[in-house]
């Protein structure tokens, strides 16, 4: 079959999940800013947005982009996704505003701000563990060690078998690119791992009071299916690890390399949400969504038709020149307004609060018991087809 290719629309060769991209995805993006509003990428056929003016527009216009046909770059409504769609993700009004509505309501400011004396409590409890061996891998005994200790908890899933959630994540975010090795290596862990998620969604397995049982109380309500409540938590358990998992370490990663930030940060512990929110324009943890055209769309002069995958580079927008004064300089007094890294729009990431809340105490900690943060050895960047994500994080610390 012989395919034309779109005119008038600068038309790339660049991968955005092949190994060179992900390696060092910079140039790659500023590439892709300044070739114009809108882009082709010829290698998977879809269409791109780099620059934050148009993925900010994309992401508000939900009628124009949908998520129906998935969020990676499988389109759902030409082939098979690797998982039934997630109801919140995968979905538009009105079927979307339905379930987000229950999300939202079980994960209130006053809901999660319960959280707080629980997330202290464990913050306290790893930090001053780590502090005491001095030397630690940052990725595993902080970033990955802390999430998967409070955020299951506040779900209200059991302490046995977490280590499904991290593979669980691997598929998941894989599985938003193309079937290449990645994607391969992430689905290989296969039906236990599924399984094993499949039985923590299930009412029964959810300890009263959580986030997760909040899902179910909306079936006794009668607002929701039990299958729908089971999805629900399906999708706590697939977005509320990894992309915390990786900010956290991003964070890390940006202090022990900028020893100024860092003394910034000791000395006034009050710019822990701030240097988070820094990471997460800087260092965007999910680089890129796509969505798809429900009918002809102008974006500036270029008409993209309808039914098409549109590629919307979250963490090349919140690089932008055009919206950021110097960029690329990272810091943690920057008043970072807005940035895309939890989205914008009726899909803007349900759960930023508790991601913001569990960064938040978790600086807090280091900030109070650590003097000097510095690497202990070379970081390794781990791929992944949409994360920005860490293999290992070597760090020493001095104890304040
Ligand atoms: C979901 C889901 C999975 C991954 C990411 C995400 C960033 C949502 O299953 O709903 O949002």
């Amino acid at each position: 079959m012989t395919y034309s290719l779109p005119t008038d629309v600068p038309v790339l060769d660049i991968d955005p999940f092949g190994e060179d991209f992900q390696r060092g995805p910079d140039l790659f993006y500023e590439r892709l800013r300044d070739a114009g509003p809108v882009v082709f990428l010829e290698r998977y056929r879809v269409w791109a947005m780099a620059r934050f003016a148009e993925v900010h527009a994309a992401l508000r216009d939900h009628e124009s982009f949908s998520s129906a046909a998935g969020v990676g770059l499988t389109n759902f409504w030409k082939e098979e996704p690797w998982r039934p769609p997630s109801l919140l993700l995968e979905a538009d009004p009105p079927e979307h505003t339905r379930v987000r509505r229950i999300t939202t309501r079980a994960m209130s400011p006053r809901a999660i701000e319960g959280l707080r004396p629980e997330f202290e409590r464990q913050a306290e409890d790893l930090v001053t563990t780590v502090v005491a061996r001095a030397e630690f891998d940052g990725v595993t005994e902080l970033a990955q060690a802390y999430p998967l200790r409070v955020f299951p908890d506040a779900v209200g899933v059991g302490p046995h078998g977490r280590e499904n959630l991290l593979l669980y994540g691997d598929m998941v975010f894989n599985g938003f690119g193309p079937r290449n090795q990645l994607f391969e290596e992430a689905m290989a862990p296969g039906a236990p791992v599924r399984d094993w998620i499949a039985e923590q969604c299930r009412r029964a397995s959810l300890a009263p009071g959580g986030l997760g049982a909040g899902m179910y109380a909306a079936v006794d309500r009668g607002e929701i299916t039990e299958d729908e409540a089971g999805l629900l938590v399906r999708s706590l358990l697939s977005a509320g690890i990894d992309t915390t998992v990786h900010a956290i370490a991003w964070t890390l990663h940006m202090l022990a390399t900028q020893p100024g930030q860092w003394a910034a940060l000791r000395d006034d512990p009050t710019l822990a949400r701030p240097a988070f929110e820094e990471t997460l324009r800087y260092a965007s943890p999910v680089q890129l969504f796509l969505r798809a055209t429900t009918r002809e769309v102008r974006v500036a002069d270029t008409v993209i038709p309808a039914g098409e995958k549109v590629v919307c580079f979250l963490a090349a927008a919140n690089r932008d020149p055009r919206e950021y004064d110097d960029p690329d300089r990272f810091d943690i007094r920057r008043r970072t307004v807005s940035h895309l890294a939890f989205g914008s729009g009726i899909h803007a990431c349900v759960g930023a609060a508790i991601a913001r809340l569990e960064a938040e105490i978790l600086l807090t900690a280091l900030a109070r018991h650590v003097r000097t943060l510095e690497l202990a050895g070379p970081p390794r960047p781990r791929r992944n087809n949409v994360l920005k994500a860490l293999a290992r994080l070597p760090l020493r610390v001095r104890a304040a």
